[in-house]
C-alpha cells in the first residue's frame, strides 16, 4: 500500500462538447482550473488536473455527418486540436479524457448495469420535447405552443421512445441533508440556494438512455439503447482515475482518500453537477467528497457569444496580438465566482495598460534598474530596519499573503488578485515615499537606501510567487530577473525577509509594452468590419438556383399595422388576378398609408407561413443601404403584372 506523505488535490473542468468551438468563455474554465491546480501544487499538494472532451450524442453524430466524417475520426480530430490549444495556453493538465475511449466506455457500461441491478435505473417510456442542441428534454410549459427550446431558442423535436430512468426522488432527502451539513459543498451560496429550492420543488426521474441515435455507449444488457450523454459525461470524473478497473490507485488516492476534490462548472450545467452527479455517486456508494465551484459566463456587450451574431472571440485572437499572460490575467481578474463578466477589447487594453504595463511592469523595471544603479545589482538583508515605512510595507505584504491564500484556496481568484495588486501599488507608493534618488545623493544614507532596495526586492519576490499560478510565464521571468533561487520560491518561503544576499540581472526586457489605446481601437474596428462583411456574405448560387424564385410585380391594395407589433405590417397585394396577404417587417421604415398604390416586387412562390396568427403568402422585396435602413423596391412603369426574370 502506498504511504501518503502529501496532501492531495483533484481538480476537473467540465468536459467540452466536441463541437470544435472552444472560445474564450470555455477557455476561462480551463484557465481558472489551471490556476487552482498550480496554486495547490505550489502549496505542496500532490495535484491531479483533469480535463477532456464530451464526445457522444445526437448533436455530435449530426455534426460529423455534416462534415462527411466518421464520428470517431471527427471527435479525435477535435480532441487533437483542443489539446494543442491547451498547450498553447500553458494549461498544466495531468490527463485528458475522451468519452469515446475504451477506458471510459467500458466502465460506464458496468456502472449502468450496476445501477440497473440495484434498481436505481428502470425501463419506461419517455415522451417529450427534445432539444438536440442542448441534449435535453423540456416540459410543455418550457417549450410553449411553438415548441421552442427555452435555453437556445431553437425548435425542439417531439420524441417518444422506450427509455431507462434514474430514480432521483429516492435520494432527494439525502442530497438535501448533504447540502445542509456541508455549507461549502456548492459555491457561491447563491448557486447553492438555487439548487436547494429546485430539489425542494420535487425531482422527476431522469431519462438516461436513448434509442433514437447510435453514437453513444451501448447499454450492455440491452444494446438498442445507448447511455444518455449526461450519465456518460459525468462519470468521466471517476473513470479517468481508474474507478471500476483493476487499477484504481488514482481513484483511491485522489478521491477516496483525497483532501481537496473540486469540480468547476459554468452556471448552465449547475443542476447536472449539483443534483444528478451526487445522486449517481450515492447510488454507486461513492462518497460525495467534492466541492462544486460555479462560475458565470464571459459575455460580450451583445450578450452571449454566438456564431450568428458573429461575436465569438477565440483565445488565439487575443494571444496572437497581446501574448498569453495578458489573456490569462484578464479572464481570471475579471470573473467573480458565481457571476458573469464582460469581455471587450477596450476593457482588455485598459487592464493591460493599467495593471500589467503600469503597475506591475513599472515596479519590476524600476526596482531592478535602481538595484543595478545604486548597488551594482546586489541586495543584502539589512541588519536593522531604520524607516517605519519599511516596516509598514513588510506588514502589508504579510497581510496580503494571508488574504491571498484564503482566496486562492477557495477559488476566489479575482479577490486574491485585487489584494496582490494592492501590494504592488503599495510598493510603488513606497518608492515615491522613500525617494531613493534623493537618498542616493547622500553617502550617509547608504544603509537606508539598501533597506529600501531590499524591501522592494522582497515585495517583488512575493508578488511574483503569488501571481505564478495565474501568469506563470511572467512570474518566471520576474523571478529569474531577480535571480531568486528555487529554494526561495517554495511555499514555505512565501514570507517576507528570507533573502539574505542576491544579485539581480543587469539588463531586463520590458514585460508588457504599453499599448496605444487609439491604435488598438482602430485595429479592432477594422477587424469587426471585415468580420461583419464575412458574416453577411452568402454562399454562391447558380442561375438554376435563382430561377427557382418566382418574382412578380404586385400592387399594394391595403397596408395596416399588425396589432401588438412595432415591426410588422399586413398587406393585401394584387398579383395578376389574385389578391394575397403578405406580412412584412418594415413598420419602422414606412407609414402604411404611404405604401398603398405602390407597385412592388414580391417573391410569389415562398411557402406560406403563419406569423402571429396571420397567414403570409409571399415576401415583399426590400433592400438596405445601411444597418438602419430598409427600402421597398418599387417598379416605376405601369405595365402588366409580369413575371420578372
Ligand atoms: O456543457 N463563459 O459542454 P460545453 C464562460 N459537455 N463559460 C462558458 C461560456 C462562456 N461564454 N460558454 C460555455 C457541456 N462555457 C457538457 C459538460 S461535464 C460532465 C459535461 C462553459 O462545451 C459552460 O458553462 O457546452 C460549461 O461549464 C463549459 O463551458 C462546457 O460547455
Amino acid at each position: 500500500m502506498e504511504v501518503k506523505n502529501k496532501k492531495t488535490c483533484y481538480v476537473t473542468t467540465p468536459i467540452y462538447y466536441s463541437s470544435g468551438n472552444v472560445h474564450i468563455g470555455n477557455s476561462y474554465t480551463t484557465i481558472a482550473c489551471d490556476v487552482f491546480a498550480r496554486y495547490y501544487r505550489f502549496k505542496g499538494y500532490d495535484t491531479f488536473y483533469l480535463t477532456g472532451m464530451d464526445e457522444h450524442g445526437l448533436k455530435i453524430e449530426e455534426a460529423a455527418k455534416k462534415a462527411g466524417k466518421d464520428p470517431q475520426d471527427f471527435v479525435n480530430q477535435i480532441a487533437k486540436e483542443t489539446k494543442l490549444l491547451w498547450k498553447e495556453l500553458n494549461i498544466s493538465n495531468d490527463d485528458f479524457i475522451q468519452t469515446s475511449e475504451l477506458r471510459h466506455t467500458k466502465v460506464v457500461q458496468q456502472i449502468f448495469e450496476q445501477l440497473l441491478q440495484n434498481g436505481d435505473i428502470y425501463l419506461g417510456y419517455y415522451e417529450g420535447d427534445y432539444c438536440v442542441s442542448c441534449e435535453a428534454f423540456f416540459t410543455k410549459t418550457q417549450v410553449g405552443e411553438e415548441g421552442i427550446c427555452p435555453d437556445c431558442g431553437k425548435p425542439t423535436r417531439k420524441v417518444k421512445e422506450e427509455s431507462y430512468f434514474l430514480r432521483l426522488k429516492k435520494y432527494s432527502a439525502r442530497l438535501l441533508k448533504h447540502i445542509a451539513d456541508n455549507p461549502d459543498f456548492i459555491q457561491p451560496e447563491s448557486r447553492r440556494n438555487e439548487v436547494v429550492s429546485f430539489v425542494e420543488q420535487g425531482l422527476e426521474d431522469l431519462c438516461v438512455s436513448r434509442t433514437s441515435f447510435k453514437w453513444g455507449i451501448p447499454v450492455l444488457s440491452n444494446p438498442k439503447h445507448v447511455v444518455y450523454v449526461w450519465i456518460d459525461a459525468l462519470c468521466n470524473y471517476i473513470t479517468a482515475l481508474g474507478y471500476g478497473t483493476n487499477n484504481p490507485a488514482l481513484f483511491e488516492k485522489y478521491w477516496l482518500k483525497g483532501d481537496t476534490v473540486a469540480h468547476v462548472v459554468g452556471k448552465d450545467i449547475l443542476r447536472f453537477h449539483a443534483i444528478f452527479w451526487p445522486i449517481i455517486l450515492m447510488a454507486l456508494n461513492i462518497p460525495l467528497n467534492f466541492k462544486l465551484y460555479v462560475h458565470g459566463w464571459v459575455l460580450m456587450k451583445e450578450g452571449k457569444m454566438s456564431k450568428s451574431v458573429g461575436n465569438i472571440v477565440f483565445p488565439r485572437d487575443v494571444t496572437s496580438r497581446y501574448g498569453l499572460d495578458s489573456l490569462r490575467y484578464y479572464l481570471v481578474r475579471e470573473m467573480p465566482l458565481g457571476n458573469d463578466c464582460l469581455f471587450s477589447y477596450d476593457r482588455f487594453v485598459e487592464r493591460y495598460n493599467t495593471d500589467l504595463a503600469n503597475d506591475l511592469g513599472n515596479l519590476v523595471s524600476r526596482t531592478i534598474a535602481m538595484i543595478n544603479k545604486y548597488f551594482k545589482g546586489y541586495v543584502i538583508k539589512p541588519e536593522q530596519i531604520l524607516n517605519p515605512i519599511s516596516v509598514e510595507l513588510s506588514k502589508f505584504a504579510s497581510e496580503t499573503i494571508e488574504k491571498y491564500q484564503d482566496y486562492f484556496a477557495n477559488f476566489r481568484f479575482q479577490n486574491g488578485l485585487i489584494e496582490v495588486w494592492n501590494l504592488i501599488n503599495r510598493a510603488n507608493k513606497y518608492i515615491d515615499e522613500t525617494s531613493p534618488w534623493v537618498l542616493a545623493k547622500d553617502e550617509t544614507k547608504k544603509e537606508e537606501l539598501n533597506e529600501v532596495m531590499y524591501h522592494l526586492y522582497e515585495s517583488l519576490r512575493l508578488i511574483a510567487m503569488m501571481i505564478s499560478p495565474v501568469i506563470p510565464g511572467t512570474a518566471e521571468t520576474i523571478l529569474s530577473n531577480l535571480n531568486v533561487s528555487y529554494a526561495n520560491r517554495a511555499w514555505n518561503k512565501l514570507v517576507f525577509g528570507v533573502t539574505t544576499r542576491e544579485k539581480v540581472q543587469e539588463k531586463i526586457e520590458v514585460l508588457f509594452k504599453r499599448l496605444d489605446v487609439l491604435e488598438e481601437q482602430k485595429y479592432h474596428q477594422n477587424k469587426t468590419a471585415k468580420a461583419e462583411n464575412k458574416v453577411n456574405a452568402k454562399a454562391e448560387i447558380t442561375i438554376t438556383d435563382f430561377e427557382k424564385v418566382d418574382i412578380r410585380v404586385g400592387e399594394i391594395l391595403e397596408a395596416n399595422k399588425m396589432e401588438g407589433s412595432d415591426k410588422l405590417l399586413i398587406f393585401k397585394i394584387k398579383i395578376e388576378d389574385s389578391v394575397r396577404q403578405i406580412i412584412s417587417g418594415i413598420a419602422q421604415f414606412y407609414q402604411p398609408q404611404e405604401l398603398v398604390g405602390k407597385r412592388v416586387l414580391v417573391v410569389a412562390n415562398l411557402k406560406p407561413v403563419t406569423i402571429r396568427g396571420h397567414l403570409s403568402e409571399g415576401m415583399i422585396l426590400t433592400a438596405s443601404s445601411s444597418k438602419d435602413s430598409l427600402e421597398i423596391i418599387q417598379v416605376m412603369k405601369e405595365n402588366s403584372f409580369a413575371k420578372i426574370s
